[in-house]
């Protein structure tokens, strides 16, 4: 994929797709998210992913599929045109995939949203996509996954007044089915000034019959596709987890962007909240850009992996990416859903690196998150414009780049990377970071030699690029 003029120098070009983009200081895609460029797991008729993106779609009628957008997309696109500010953490080479300064891998579906409404082609429709990211390594975080973008407007230019409008949202939430899905905390207060209803664009009486309809429809099609998925475990004669635990799901606020008042919907999962989407009533200013003002209405943003693992009873991220017939012939055409079967788990093979920070300059700043959980998201929040809390940048290191040595290194051999320890030395304020990288191979046994060639490599990374002293 790289091309060069030496080996010694950066690579001139990147080429993604047979075509080639200039490389600069902003690059920063490795090969190891090259080399799944193309699987498209969202479409591949079998697939896990697949059928997820299927069931979801189906619960939104009349929407306009977009299921083949590439993933290359200007930083405009992803950042400018949703209207992320020009310090927002999302952009930085930290959290993203740049192809040069101007070209990203899109991290989230949202990137297509401003091109979709200037289509202006449907009042709904879906785009699902491989996204990308620079993020932790667990089970539940994997650099590439896919995203469902949904959105529904309606034009005022359609009603003969701002009532009937009104009038007609309403009647489309009547008719939205009713279910009996546990939800806790239906409505959690906003804040106003961060969380606005946009009153200079919408009366909030409209801002809130859209908020009840997103939301409605969300808890719809989340009961639904957990209700269609147990009936058919229940007749191949599978029991389902949903049976020993009602699904259960609640709202939080949240901060987007481009949209506002936003939301994220979590579900419980094996003892905890488990985020599953972000959504809210689309930034009036985004549709303005769009050159279709005069729509009102919602988006949301959901993981299908995240979605998928819920449904199947996928353990683990990386199985998506699996060629073993083992995980691809469970969801083969024809049989009713089925509930995964896990393989035997090869043994695991913890090894932990502990080892000064560089010192910097300035005082030393927080540099890392800490131990994420299956719920947690492991950055400052994604594309959210949550205030980054947990994660501020040195110049020397930032988390997501163990994450990526050791992605580069061990790839699909690392199961997860978890902070166990942190400690600044009372004297000299210098930061001690210990990380336990859990090597476990879904294919095969790692025997200890192997293991330990992985860790000794990911070592001596750490010093070469980052200039950390190994402890
Ligand atoms: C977004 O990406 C927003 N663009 C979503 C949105 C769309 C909001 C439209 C409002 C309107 P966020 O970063 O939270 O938000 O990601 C959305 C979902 O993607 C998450 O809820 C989660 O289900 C999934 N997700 C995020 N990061 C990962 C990851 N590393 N691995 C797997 N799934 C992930
Ligand atoms: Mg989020």
């Amino acid at each position: 994929f790289y091309s060069s003029q030496d080996a010694s120098s950066a690579p001139a070009s990147l080429t993604i797709n047979g075509k080639a983009y200039p490389s600069d200081s902003w690059t920063n895609v490795p090969p190891s998210i090259l080399k799944h460029y193309g699987r498209q797991l969202h479409i591949q008729p079998n697939h896990p992913i697949s059928i997820t993106r299927k069931l979801i779609e189906s619960r939104f009628p009349g929407f306009k599929n977009h299921n083949a957008l590439p993933p290359v997309v200007t930083v405009g696109q992803n950042f400018d045109s949703l209207g992320f500010a020009p310090d927002h953490p999302g952009r930085s080479k930290t959290d993203t995939y740049y192809i040069n300064k101007s070209t990203v891998l899109r991290t989230h579906t949202s990137a297509h949203e401003v091109d979709v409404f200037r289509a202006n082609e449907s009042d709904g429709y879906t785009i699902s996509a491989d996204v990308y990211r620079r993020d932790a390594v667990d089970k539940s975080h994997y650099p590439i996954f896919h995203q469902m973008e949904g959105a529904l407007t309606w034009d005022r230019n359609d009603y003969p007044s701002n009532q009937a409008l009104l009038d007609q949202i309403k009647a489309d939430y009547d008719k939205l089915p009713r279910h009996d899905l546990v939800v806790e905390d239906p409505n959690p207060t906003f804040h106003p000034q961060r969380n606005p209803l946009q009153e200079q664009h919408h009366s909030p009486e409209e801002a809130e019959i859209i908020s009840a309809h997103l939301k409605r429809s969300l808890e719809d099609m989340v009961v639904t596709i957990f209700n269609e998925a147990d009936k058919a475990l229940a007749a191949a004669g599978h029991s389902s987890e949903a049976e020993k635990e009602p699904l259960k799901v609640r709202w939080i606020e949240a901060f987007f962007p481009h949209t506002s008042p936003s939301w994220e919907m979590e579900v419980w999962w094996r003892g905890d909240w488990l985020e599953v989407l972000g959504c809210g009533v689309i930034e009036q200013p985004l549709l303005i850009r769009s050159n279709v003002e005069s729509r009102i209405g919602w988006a949301f943003g959901i993981g299908l992996e995240r979605i998928a693992m819920l449904l199947f009873g996928i353990p683990d991220i990386r199985l998506f990416w699996s060629n073993d017939q083992r995980f691809l012939a469970q969801f083969e055409g024809g049989k009713p859903m089925k509930r995964f079967v896990p393989f035997s788990k090869y043994p695991a093979a913890p090894r932990d690196v502990a080892f000064w920070l560089p010192k910097t300059d300035s005082t030393p700043t927080v540099a890392a998150t800490p131990a994420s959980t299956s719920s947690a998201p492991s950055s400052a929040g994604g594309q959210s414009t949550e205030p980054a809390i947990t994660i501020t940048d040195t110049p020397a290191f930032h988390e997501n780049d163990l994450m990526e040595v050791v992605r580069n290194t061990a790839g699909d051999s690392v199961e997860d990377v978890v902070l166990i320890d942190r400690f600044t030395h009372p004297k000299t304020g210098r930061e001690s970071l210990c990380y336990r990288v859990t090597y476990r191979s879904l294919e095969k046994t790692l025997t200890n030699e192997e293991a330990n060639m992985l860790h000794e490599q990911i070592r001596q990374e750490l010093v070469t690029k980052f200039g950390v002293e190994l402890r």
